[in-house]
């Protein structure tokens, strides 16, 4: 796990109280990324533009030797992108990322913060909006493929931001070529929380699963720009015992209900 994530221990200093004195003398802070009530209503409609309809269907999923048939009976929709900074403070969430820029995607953001960025979404628009499961993580990762990545069973560093990328950081969403569905870094970059619960995977096929109903887990797919080969993967997959830590590199995509 330590290698996956680069654990940084994000210290929140409050704001630091202005003095009398200079409170009216402010800097304005050149990282923080600040969105007018107009500006954020054009995002989250682009927002609710970028969602991309994947369709029903049935895959193998998880890694060799872990396979088992996956059947999903309804589309969803997944978001074309990675949640972006600017997307996060739009909706009033406090951005908690490393590296600042609004078309970044968010980091830093923990299970719990990613729920009430989602509550706040649906709260403005017509909702539906939720994490993915696993299932439909993956679903969509592959794009119909059976290969390790969707591009192949090979990945190099044209191909995603990875740890061999060595960039360190996370880029701009709309980084590398997008899968068969249109979907822009689902390997690496930044890792994903899913809504699950972790748990073994079952041996039988399984049609719409949710993960377990209790946990103690919950479930992050794709990898990041810390990770390795196999841990950016299709099925690459971990899992984080306390859903409300935010760590560098950890991130989050959209679903909705059709
Ligand atoms: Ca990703």
């Amino acid at each position: 796990m330590k290698n996956l994530f680069g654990i940084v221990i994000i210290m929140v200093l409050g704001l630091m109280g202005c003095s009398k004195e200079n409170s009216q003398q402010a800097k304005k802070d050149p990282e923080k990324i600040e969105v007018t009530a107009k500006e954020a209503e054009a995002i989250i409609a682009a927002l609710e533009k970028d969602m991309v309809l994947i369709p029903a269907g049935k895959f193998k999923m998880g890694p060799p030797g872990q396979e088992h048939e996956v059947t999903l009976t309804k589309p969803y929709h997944m978001g074309k992108y990675e949640v972006t900074q600017e997307q996060w403070v739009a909706l009033g969430c406090e951005n908690f990322s490393v590296n600042k820029g609004p078309k970044l995607p968010v980091t830093n953001a923990s299970w719990f913060d990613c729920q009430e960025f989602i509550t706040k979404l649906n709260a403005k628009t017509a909702g539906g909006y939720r994490l993915p499961t696993e299932a439909e993580w993956e679903y969509a990762c592959r794009a119909g493929t059976t290969t390790a990545y969707s591009f192949g069973d090979k990945i190099t560093t044209s191909e995603a931001n990875y740890n061999d990328t060595k960039v360190g950081k996370a880029m701009n969403v709309v980084s590398y070529t997008p899968n068969d569905f249109g979907l822009y870094n689902m390997h690496g970059n930044v890792w994903e929380w899913c809504e699950d619960w972790h748990a073994p995977y079952p041996k039988e096929s399984v049609i719409d699963p949710k993960g377990p109903a209790t946990g103690a887990y919950r479930a992050l797919r794709g990898g990041s720009f810390l990770t390795d080969d196999s841990s950016t993967s299709s099925f690459g997959r971990v899992h984080l015992r306390t859903p409300d830590l935010r760590y560098d590199g950890i991130g989050l995509r959209l679903a909705k209900t059709k």
